[in-house]
């Protein structure tokens, strides 16, 4: 297929995905709580920049599983299936010929750490989405780090244009410590909503619990509602 033809697919396949979950996202809680807990100013989806229990720290902590695994390029691929018409298995030049976004957006560690305003550059999981066109079934997805590690998401939240795999943070390559080559940022969400060193996106046709919510942490994992622990 040629490289335009692609293009314009995946714009045709994007728009009509926005278009089915628009009204589901307009009504997610980090876009319509009305009284949304935290402070400071607010930011751009209408919450205040400092959710409820959380500081702002400058410095970048870095937390894992106690094991950060080194995925060289030639080696490295994400694999994204279940409930999808069109499986893809990714290579790392494939991955950047997709469509890149830049984003500039915050960062909400359970911990309670919370690191504003960071810059970012990947594929955006809408236009991944876009690539694999997932079923009608579809509602929900799980994330695989190279480390073991999983993580649920909804369609909803996962389809928002803030949510990216990201390759590049402040204009440098990321860090292995901080999941690089490649990892998912959630910044709507919990952090731990991410993966680092992702691996596999399996799309579901109903919800699954990844490792920190099958241990006792929120299935949706919403800052402004202090939503830390399942109960
Ligand atoms: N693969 C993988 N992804 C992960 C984790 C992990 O242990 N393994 N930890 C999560 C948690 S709890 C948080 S807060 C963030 C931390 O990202 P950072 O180490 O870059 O700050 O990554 C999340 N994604
Ligand atoms: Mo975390």
């Amino acid at each position: 297929m040629e490289e335009s033809e692609k293009l314009s697919r995946i714009i045709e396949s994007r728009m009509k995905l926005k278009a089915r979950f628009e009204e589901k996202m307009k009504l997610t809680p980090s876009v319509a709580d009305d009284a949304p807990k935290g402070s400071g100013k607010t930011n751009r989806h209408g919450m205040p920049s400092i959710p409820i229990g959380q500081t702002a720290t400058v410095k970048w902590p870095v937390l894992d599983l106690g094991y950060q695994p080194n995925i060289p390029l030639d080696r490295w691929r994400l694999t994204i299936d279940g409930a999808v018409e069109n499986p893809v298995r990714l290579t790392w030049k494939d991955f950047l010929a997709l469509p890149q976004t830049k984003d500039v957006s915050d960062f909400h560690c359970v911990t309670t750490w919370s690191k504003l305003d960071m810059h970012w550059k990947g594929v955006s999981l809408l236009d991944l989405a876009a690539l694999v066109h997932p079923k009608e079934t579809a509602t929900h997805m799980m994330c695989y780090g190279y480390d073991t590690y999983t993580t649920n998401i909804s369609l909803e939240e996962a389809l928002k244009p803030d949510v990216l795999l990201v390759h590049t943070y402040d204009g440098q390559p990321l860090p292995i410590e901080h999941g690089g080559p490649v990892r998912m940022i959630t910044p709507q969400l919990y952090a731990w909503k991410g993966s680092k060193w992702i691996k596999r996106i399996e799309f579901l046709t109903e919800n699954k619990l990844g490792f920190w919510e099958d241990r006792g942490y929120s299935n949706t994992a919403y800052p402004w509602r202090n939503d830390r622990y399942s109960d």
